[in-house]
């Protein structure tokens, strides 16, 4: 039997899309890849023919994984926010956390910005920030340079944008865009599942389903600031070596609030950093 290796770029049901120099195979799992996790899209695979069908007989170890959106093997993320629906800067910033975590380089999408400039100036020295419109083409090209020859993996809340920004760096439009206002009457999301589209040079967009709710990566609370770059930076003028930024006296996080750190990122850590503190509480209660 000859294996051949490739990409799974969409899975449905249980059946997985995988992309080989062959062109795209459609496989089945082995039963042993048949538990929940076992296969993610973004997985490099080994397959073989088995009588009629292609088969998933191995996965290869993840360089990294994230699990809202479920994507493996990803190096960079866009975080996408827009002006409608209303920014919701607490999700975009546990997902950058969960990025960081995983060694993935986000980057904060600002898109609609026919409809609206985006402020971002809090997230300097946090990650890379990007203004686009999928509608005009604004930003368009800046994007595409920032992702070339890597897997981007487009996050966020539904209705941001990701599938209109993608068919944007296509040649011609490959996805489902839904309607704004049909989404927030039906709550419905129009992209169902992840799915990689290859776009040549070794560049591979991943598009994700839209999300609102997120844990943020399990890390110890004490270890959460390692992630806000934006506060690092100061910690050798807090006090304490050992410093949180939270109720520490001399701190110089709190002391550059509104200059340096932004005000709006500090009560986002305090809010993640309370959700870690109450998840270790359960677990060891
Ligand atoms: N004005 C404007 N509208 C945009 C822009 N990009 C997307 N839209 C609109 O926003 C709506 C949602 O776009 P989608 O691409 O489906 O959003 P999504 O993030 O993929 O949503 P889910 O698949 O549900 O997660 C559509 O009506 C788009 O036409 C933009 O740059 N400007
Ligand atoms: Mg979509
Ligand atoms: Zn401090």
């Amino acid at each position: 039997m000859k294996t051949i290796s490739g990409r799974v770029i969409k899975a449905v049901a249980s059946k997985f899309w995988v992309d080989t120099d062959d062109g795209v195979r459609v496989c089945f799992a082995r039963k042993k890849l048949k538990a929940d996790g076992a296969i993610y899209v973004g997985d490099r695979a080994e397959i073989v023919r088995d009588r009629d069908a292609c088969v998933i007989e191995k996965v290869l170890p993840r360089a990294n994984a994230l699990v809202r959106p479920y994507v493996a093997n990803v190096d960079v993320c866009l975080v996408v926010v827009a002006p409608e629906p209303e920014p919701d800067l607490l999700l975009a910033d546990k997902v950058i956390v969960n990025c960081l975590a995983e060694g993935i380089r986000p980057v904060l999408v600002w898109n609609k910005s026919d409809l609206e400039k985006g402020d971002l100036a809090e997230y300097n020295g946090v990650c890379e920030t990007l203004e686009c419109s999928a509608e005009t083409g604004e930003g368009i090209d800046a994007l595409a340079s920032s992702i070339r020859g890597q897997t981007a993996c487009f996050a966020g809340q539904s209705a941001v944008g990701k599938s209109s920004i993608i068919n944007a760096l296509l040649d011609s439009p490959a996805l489902e865009v839904g309607e704004l206002a049909k989404k927030i009457k039906r709550g419905r999301h129009t992209t169902r599942r992840a799915e990689i589209i290859p776009l040549g040079e070794g560049t591979y967009l991943v598009d994700t389903c839209g999300f609102s709710m997120l844990d943020a990566v399990d890390v110890p609370p004490e270890e959460l600031r390692l992630y806000f770059d934006d506060f690092e930076k100061f910690r050798p003028e807090c006090r304490f070596n050992t410093c949180l930024h939270l109720d520490e006296p001399d701190c110089a996080v709190k002391a550059h609030l509104g200059c340096g750190v932004g005000r709006g990122r500090y009560e986002r850590y305090k809010l993640i950093y309370a959700e870690l503190d109450d998840r270790r509480k359960n677990k060891y209660d």
